[in-house]
């Protein structure tokens, strides 16, 4: 049975890009709402009712787990889906827990960046006020980075230039990480990288996400031996066009971690 991975578009592909380095023996299966996204700007109740439908879409293939590759979805409708359904249900959150830990001795503040709606939810702002002991966090939103990354901008000085707009005020040598708190924003990472300050460190939850999907496939017997790292790609609506980009993505992203 294949894993499968959830995003309203080509974000979870940079989860599951990290998985399948992590889980050569596993068959994938990723879904993007394509139909909705982005999600990150919409109604909360709206966003709720495509998660649902979604995650119905998923449920009808045969998958052991399924990882929400998406920050909004996760603060959004983890708990209720956990619920619902017998199988594990992996989420994300934006990694402030490791980035305040990064920062504990070095007088450094920690800024994440993610979609309006993570911002806004209960589920973050309860995290940051457990692990922000100091008051070091800043977020910023970046309502169009999403809609950046679904047309695969990509290009090293219009995002430069979109960054540097967004990060204009702020006073980046008071900053020792920035996290990026949405699954589209790693590939800007190697953008971001060049525009930043060379002190500060950008992390992402990937990795934290898929160390817990290991734990939680092993806890359960359920990890796999003979997949193929085979991945099937599926979106709302179907359309062919769509699953080309996802494709494309997936290369773009892998030829970027490996360079
Ligand atoms: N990739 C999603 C996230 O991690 O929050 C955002 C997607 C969206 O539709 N805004």
């Amino acid at each position: 049975m294949r894993i499968a991975f959830f995003d309203s578009g080509l974000g979870g592909l940079t989860v599951l890009s990290t998985a399948m380095k992590r889980l050569p023996q596993e068959d994938f299966l990723f879904y993007a709402d394509t139909l909705h996204v982005p999600y990150g700007s919409k109604a909360a109740e709206d966003v709720k009712t495509y998660i649902q439908h979604s995650i119905e879409t998923i449920m009808e293939e045969e998958v052991k787990a399924i990882v929400i590759a998406c920050n909004t979805a996760t603060s959004l409708a983890v708990s209720d889906l956990r619920k619902k359904y017998d199988i594990p249900i992996i989420g994300m959150e934006p990694a402030v827990k490791p980035a305040v830990q990064i920062n504990r001795d070095t007088g450094k503040r920690i800024l994440v960046l993610a979609t309006p709606l993570t911002l806004k939810e209960a589920k973050y702002r309860e995290l940051v006020h457990r692990v922000d002991d100091r008051h070091i966090v800043d977020s910023l939103p970046l309502p169009e980075l999403v809609q950046h990354c679904e047309a695969l901008n990509f290009d090293p000085e219009v995002m430069k230039a979109y960054f540097r707009s967004k990060l204009e005020g702020f006073d980046l040598s008071q900053y020792g990480t920035v996290v990026l708190g949405c699954t589209h924003y790693p590939f800007y990472r190697n953008i971001l990288c060049d525009l930043l300050p060379k002190h500060i460190r950008i992390i992402d939850g990937s990795m934290g996400t898929v160390k817990r999907l290991v734990e939680v496939l092993r806890e359960r017997g359920l990890l796999g031996s003979s997949g193929r790292n085979d991945v099937k790609l599926l979106c709302s609506g179907g359309s062919a066009a769509y699953i080309q980009k996802m494709e494309k993505a997936l290369t773009i992203y892998g030829a970027m971690e490996a360079g």
